[in-house]
Formats: C-alpha cells, structure tokens, sequence
C-alpha cells in the first residue's frame, strides 16, 4: 500500500508522512466523536509535567498550557473501536514492520488555541518499551496542523540509536535532557499536516513538537501497532501478552507461548 520510496524513507529517516489516508469524510466522523468522547469524559490539563518546562516556555506560561489528551477512545465510541482495524492506516503498517502486527494503544491528543501544550524532546519508547524495534506510532491528523499549531518535528534517522536513556521519575514526563537535546541545538524537520494525513514513526525515533500558538485547535491522535515478536520489557514471554491482531496472524512461536 506504501510506495518504495514511503518504505524507503521510514527505514532511512525513522518516519515517514503519508498524505491523506483518512478520506475528510471519515477525519470529519472522527473529529466529532473526539469532541464527544472529549467533552462528556476528558478533561484540560497543562499537559505533561516537568523541568523541561523552564527550557521550552518562558516563564509566564510554563504553567499555563492546556492540552487534553484521552486514552482508550474506543471506550466510548464504536467509530474508534473500528479505526484500529482502520484498512489503510493498517496495510501501511503492514508495509513498514510486516504482515502481522498487533494493535497496542488509542490515545487523543489535543492541543487547544493558543498555548496548547509543547512536547519536549523524547522518544515514546520509554513510554511503551518493548524489546525490539518493531514498533510503529501513527499520528493521525484530524485538523489542519501547520507549523504555528505546533506540529510534530523529528531528528531524522535519530530511531537508528535506539533506545536512549531519558529524564525520568514521579516529577516528570519521560523526556530526553535538555542539555543534550533541545531545538535550539538539535536539527529537527518540522512536518506540518493537514486533515486526514498520518506521519508515521519509530518509536525510537526522537521527536517534539511547539507550542499551538494558532486560533485553531490541533486535534490528533496517536495509535500504536507492533509486531507480534516483541514483548515489553522485562514480562515472562510465558504470559500471554494478546494484544488485538489488527493485520495478519500471530504466528505460535517457541519463544512466545501465549496462552488464551
Ligand atoms: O502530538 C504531538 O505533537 C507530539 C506527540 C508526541 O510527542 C507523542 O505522541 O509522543
């Protein structure tokens, strides 16, 4: 379903921005539920906690972003129940780790107008790992993202070092230190979107994004597919770790003995 040249650059730069792979029509039935399933169950935060903070905002509005971000959509709405079997966004998937691979979470990121939350420099590995790198986050684009809404910026081929170790603990977001890696040092490509594109990226890849400084809202959501060969970290392979089977089979293994 990717190109070659797609394929290419995910392996050689660790992400790879799809254009429209969501229809408007299905962006626009996904857009109204996220408002929905937002407003009935979500709620505003500042967005993720921590010292970077102090790097990535001056000070008047450190504490003053506001983000919604809400886990297992498909708690409360078919539509994001059927989106992670989604045929496209799944074929992708398949194109760039293989043909079987395992859905692993729904998340809704939001950023509102105006100081919608930064990411500071991270990878998502910390957040999920896994022992292997056959992990694929998708950031499907339910709004028009320029750059002045803070759209995601990548350090191409930075997925190639795999894990690194980050800035963790009760007082923070896993995040990558700010002496090391920040924007003002580090070289990033900005990839602005619009409706219906998904950028596609390792979750060893290293990644931000700025401040929604726009009128508008910046409404995405992160999906995340593995292959069915790698494990978090540190489980007994002898457990089941049966995530949905969104594309393919999951083959029985020696080294992977789920049991139903
Ligand atoms: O939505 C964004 O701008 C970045 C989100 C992010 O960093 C992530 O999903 O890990």
């Amino acid at each position: 379903m990717l190109t070659e040249n797609q394929i290419e650059s995910y392996h050689r730069d660790g992400y790879v921005k799809v254009e429209s792979l969501f229809t408007n029509e299905e962006a626009e039935e996904l857009g109204s539920e996220m408002i929905r399933v937002i407003s009935e169950w979500g709620s505003e935060s500042i967005g993720w906690h921590g010292p970077w903070r102090d790097m990535y905002l001056p000070e008047n509005e450190r504490q003053n972003t506001k983000a919604v971000f809400m886990h297992n959509p498909h708690f409360y709405s078919a539509a994001w129940g059927r989106v992670i079997f989604h045929t496209r966004l799944v074929e992708a998937v398949q194109s760039l780790v293989g043909s079987s691979v395992q859905w692993h979470h729904t998340v809704l990121h939001a950023k509102p107008p105006e100081l919608g939350t930064p990411f500071p420099m991270h990878q998502d590995y910390p957040f999920y790992p896994h022992d292997g790198p056959g992990f694929v986050d998708c950031l499907v684009h339910l709004d028009d993202t320029p750059l002045e809404s803070g759209c995601l910026q990548v350090v191409p081929g930075s997925h190639k070092n795999g894990p690194l170790e980050h800035i963790t603990g009760s007082h923070t977001a896993p995040h990558l230190p700010t002496d090391k890696y920040h924007p003002d040092f580090i070289e990033t490509v900005e990839i602005p979107a619009k409706v219906g594109d998904v950028i596609f990226f390792s979750y060893y890849a290293v990644h931000w994004s700025n401040v929604n400084r726009s009128e508008e809202w910046r409404r995405s959501v992160r999906f995340g597919y593995h292959t069915p060969d790698i494990y978090p970290v540190g489980k007994d392979r002898n457990e089941p770790y049966n995530n949905i089977v969104a594309g393919g089979f999951k083959e029985k293994k020696e080294t992977n003995t789920d049991l139903t």
